[in-house]
């Protein structure tokens, strides 16, 4: 692509909207580099933006998430849907490379035109996937992905905000990996939308899943609230999957007649809005000459000429300014 066309919004977009893969690639490319052409490319895209199934796809390192993300894009292809995938790596500082999905890669659906498959780093000036993956989702949706997948390892906090991004979290387990019981501390149980314990041909499956749900059954549920189904897989088989891809039609089905949908998109809007903003204050804060307005009042806050919320409150006088 010549320098002209990389740098012609209108063209970029109306290219990804056809389906362009290039350009697809290009303007997630922006959205890693924070580009300042990143203003334009979101209003761009905004109109085109709404209509796809996020499919956030969490669990520890190893448990399948990729062969399992290989195996859904081939039962949502055979439905005829245009399916994204966005592999993220929330501790990589490195991007464009195959980081998750190292182990697996998803050759099957490389040549597929409706198959879009991104590795993406989240540098995260705001840590995590606060920043970049929402605005990677967007270019996305508005190339006429139908379902985005979204891999992500669960270490820290990550599994917390895919449920933030996801319509839709399916957290994955696997015998052999100590998530039994493990589970409860990573705070999986709040998060799943759908649990699937995967390598079910190997020993111990069952026991993961009689203990996930005991686990399960302690949460108080309301009236009309969501049960998250256990379902059972052998990913590198595909077996099951079928299985789990009525279970994501289900809980869409719920979403929709529930109002929740709504509520989970406003939520991550907030959030989103929230980042943008916050980024923009702590720009306005840097470093000037060297030395931050936030340095200077730290410095006396340290002494005792000024308290914090006095500094806070001079600090955010820079703004009205
Ligand atoms: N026995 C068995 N092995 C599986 C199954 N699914 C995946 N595997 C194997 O488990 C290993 C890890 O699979 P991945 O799909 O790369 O796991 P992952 O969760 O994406 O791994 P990371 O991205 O590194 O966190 C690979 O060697 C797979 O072939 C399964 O159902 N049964
Ligand atoms: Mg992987």
């Amino acid at each position: 692509m010549s320098r002209r066309a990389e740098q012609d919004v209108p063209g970029l977009v109306e290219r990804a909207r056809a389906g362009e893969a290039r350009a697809v690639a290009r303007l997630i490319s922006l959205v890693e580099d924070e580009s300042p052409l990143l203003r334009e490319v979101m209003a761009a895209l905004a109109p085109h933006t709404g209509n796809a199934q996020v499919i956030g796809i969490t669990g520890s390192p190893g448990v399948g998430k990729s062969t399992s993300t290989n195996a859904l894009v081939s039962e949502l292809r055979a439905s005829g849907k245009r399916v994204g995938v966005l592999a993220v790596d929330p501790s990589s500082p490195f991007s464009g490379g195959a980081l998750l999905g190292d182990r697996v890669r998803m050759q099957d659906h490389a040549l597929d035109r409706d198959v879009y498959i991104r590795s993406m780093a989240s540098r995260g000036h705001l840590g995590g996937l606060a920043w970049t993956t929402p605005q990677a989702l967007r270019v996305l949706d508005a190339a006429g992905c139908d379902v985005i997948l979204v891999e992500t390892v669960g270490v820290g906090q990550s599994e917390v905000e895919i449920a933030g991004l996801a319509d839709t979290t399916m957290v994955l387990l696997a015998p052999g990996m100590g998530d039994g019981i493990q589970a409860a501390k990573a705070g999986i149980l709040e998060i799943g939308d759908l649990y699937v314990v995967n390598k079910a041909d190997r020993d111990g499956a069952e026991q993961v899943r009689r203990d996930l749900r005991s686990m399960l059954a302690l949460a108080e549920r309301p009236e009309g609230a969501w049960r998250p189904p256990i379902l059972m897989t052998v990913a590198q088989k595909g077996e099951g999957l079928p299985e789990v891809v009525a279970a994501i039609d289900d809980h869409r089905s719920w979403l929709d007649s529930s109002g929740e949908l709504a509520r989970r998109r406003s939520r991550r809007a907030r959030d989103e809005i929230e980042a943008i903003a916050v980024t923009a204050l702590r720009s306005r804060w840097g470093d000037v000459h060297g030395r931050s307005e936030l340095d200077e009042l730290a410095t006396a806050v340290v002494a005792g000429r000024t308290d914090p919320y006095a500094a806070a409150d001079e600090l955010l006088a820079t703004f009205t300014d």
